[in-house]
């Protein structure tokens, strides 16, 4: 089986410092936990950037300062958000792509976003998905609901995405699919052959969907952008220690962890 690419989704849009006081912030703070991340076994950072303030940013600079200080640490892959907040227009959210990095989410299409909605019409899927491609910057395709995949489908057919494509199923985001076993075993039956994918569950499904990835040749991503606690009322004490847990469970399984130039040849990044 191949081996593991583990993502560890550091910051996100929405989570807060009340929700988990150790949630990195600044470039420095983001830079530091991707570092703490690499060392722990993660081959990918997804990151999203946050202004002085705290509050999510899709800026341009935001990204190059946090992209500058990762890759003085170590050469984990940096793969920023094209998603956003949900308030952010397509341009804001297109920014980050403009850096040329190695990676960049896709979302595939519209959904529920707690009580907001995620918008992704299909003019901005496709003007997102040009843009990666004419700057060499490797989609990992953001799915929420079955739809998307389709709508990926339709981007390949269309010549807009290389195959074999990367998705990354987010599952049990309140609104859109919710994160059971069943649901990732459907999910991944209906992707195209030769595809690759990561799972990230949403909450309390982050672990078990990642157990069942690590058995079905999957791949995981685990983070504050996606859960806050250890277990049951115990808060991570940083994105490393959820990492750490991924890699002794694959050990476990007997399934090797991959280093960032492994995910690369996994990936067919350049
Ligand atoms: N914050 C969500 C609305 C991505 O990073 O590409 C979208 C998101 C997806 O987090
Ligand atoms: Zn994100």
């Amino acid at each position: 089986m191949e081996k593991l690419i583990i993502t560890a989704a550091l910051t996100g849009a929405e989570v807060t410092r009340e929700q988990q006081p150790n949630l990195p912030l600044t470039a420095d703070e983001i830079a530091t936990e991707a570092y703490e991340c690499y060392k722990a076994g993660a081959s990918i950072v997804h990151v999203h950037a946050r202004d002085e303030k705290g509050e999510p940013t899709q800026d341009k600079e935001a990204y190059r300062a946090i992209k500058d200080a990762i890759s003085e640490k170590c050469n984990i892959i940096f793969q920023p958000s094209t998603g956003g907040a949900v308030w952010h227009s397509p341009e804001e959210r297109l920014q980050p792509v403009e850096l040329s990095p190695e990676m960049a989410t896709l979302s595939a299409g519209t959904c529920n976003f707690g009580p907001d909605v995620f918008m992704n019409s299909e003019a901005y899927i496709e003007k997102f998905a040009i843009r990666m491609q004419e700057l060499g910057v490797k989609p990992e395709i953001e799915v929420f609901e079955r739809g998307m995949i389709e709508n990926a489908k339709k981007l390949a057919k269309k010549g807009l995405v290389k195959t074999p494509m990367h998705f990354d199923l987010v599952l049990g985001v309140p609104g859109a699919c919710p994160g059971t076993p069943e649901d990732l075993m459907f999910m991944v039956s209906q992707l195209p052959e030769g595809s690759t994918w990561t799972v990230a569950g949403i909450g309390r499904s982050e672990l078990p969907l990642a157990v069942m990835a690590i058995v079905l040749g999957g791949h995981v991503r685990v983070g504050f952008e996606d859960n806050v606690y250890y277990s049951k009322g115990r808060l991570a004490k940083s994105n490393a220690e959820l990492v750490e847990r991924i890699v002794r469970l694959a050990a476990e399984m007997g399934r090797e962890v991959a280093t960032p130039d492994e995910a690369r040849a996994i990936l067919n990044i350049k």
